[in-house]
């Protein structure tokens, strides 16, 4: 379905942790952008919003991407409905207000208002939200990219140099300063260490549709492209470390996992995707995902496999990047 596809491409934040209360972690640019602020878990920060736009919306997986004014800043809120879950059934059944539709023989339809606990929307906001960020959840059409190495230096690091996304919440993360209560497992050591905790896309209702992120200690490593042969302690030690501790957590084996880098990432400082084979995450598609098992070997079999090999990823049509290859005569 095309609308699926874009949603891929728009990629996504999908949601936080929370569902029943809307929570945004915002980094204070006036105490240096370090500093995490949080409001009171029922505060609804959201009454003043004024929509400027739907950036997408997608009916099927119901799940909407909307750009608007919260207190004067620009700001992105995704909602997301999220799934039905087994464990609250009974509780369904028998605490909801049911209203007849319609009766046809053996056919018959209603509207279940549910109690307001088991009707959540997953709520993610994004302020101040740059240009940047109103432009990655726009849906847009696509095109495929081909870049040597050579179209790596020329091309793609002058662009992401100056132009990529603030890594501030990585380094809050890094530095317990954002989400240290979430974190499921941590190794410190500085070369081959990493924090593994719940990507926000993940609501944690469920294992269902889980997914982590384990994101390096080191900070010098922005993506793919910066992997040699030197790396393998520390990605060997991220699939090992951060699989072992995911059966431990969620009794989740390593052979129900699909654990991938992407490339181009969003944000330039290594980390890793962990989510469950079978569900079906953004961006988890082969133009974007490379598998860790792969990348290690090809490391093993090559030195600078990525330093060297053409990669293949998808930009969208007002990607600047993408004007960069065409400039460029590469598209
Ligand atoms: P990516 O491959 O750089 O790009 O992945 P993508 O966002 O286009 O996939 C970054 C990952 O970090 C994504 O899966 C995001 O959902 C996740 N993520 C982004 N932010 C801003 C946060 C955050 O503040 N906390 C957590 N836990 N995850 C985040």
């Amino acid at each position: 379905m095309a609308d699926t596809a874009a949603k891929r491409e728009a990629d996504s934040v999908g949601g936080d942790e929370l569902s029943h209360k809307v929570k945004k972690v915002k980094a204070d640019d006036e105490n240096g952008g370090g500093d995490v602020k949080k409001e009171s878990e029922y505060e609804n920060i959201l009454s003043g919003f004024k929509t400027s736009k739907v950036l997408s919306d997608y009916a099927r997986e119901k799940l909407m991407f909307i750009h608007g004014k919260l207190a004067d800043q620009e700001a992105v809120v995704i909602l997301e409905k999220t799934p039905i879950r087994e464990d609250t059934l009974d509780e369904l059944f028998s605490g909801s207000r049911l209203k007849l539709e319609m009766r046809n023989d053996i056919y018959s339809k209603y509207r279940l208002q549910a109690p307001s606990h088991l009707n959540e929307i997953k709520t993610t906001v994004v302020c101040p939200a740059t240009e940047k960020h109103i432009k990655k959840y726009q849906s847009q059409e696509s095109f495929l990219v081909e870049e040597t190495g050579e179209d790596f230096q020329s091309i793609t690091l002058p662009y992401i140099q100056k132009q990529s996304l603030s890594l501030q919440w990585v380094y809050n993360i890094l530095e317990k300063k954002a989400e240290a209560d979430k974190i499921v497992y941590e190794d410190p050591d500085p070369e081959v260490g990493f924090v593994l905790l719940p990507d926000l896309k993940w609501d944690q209702k469920q294992v269902d549709d889980l997914y982590l992120l384990a994101i390096a200690h080191q900070r010098d490593i922005g993506s793919l492209r910066d992997l040699t042969s030197e790396q393998l302690p520390l990605l060997q030690n991220i699939l090992q470390k951060g699989k072992e501790a995911i059966l431990q957590r969620y009794n989740l084996p390593g052979s129900k996992l699909r654990v991938y880098l992407h490339y181009q990432p969003s944000y330039y400082h290594l980390h890793v995707h962990f989510t469950k084979l079978g569900y079906d995450a953004p961006g988890c598609g082969v133009e974007r995902a490379h598998l860790l098992t792969d990348v290690i070997q090809n490391l093993q079999s090559d030195p600078l496999y990525y330093k060297t090999r053409t990669l293949y990823f998808p930009l969208r049509a007002d990607d600047e990047l993408l004007s960069k290859f065409k400039e460029a005569g590469r598209l």
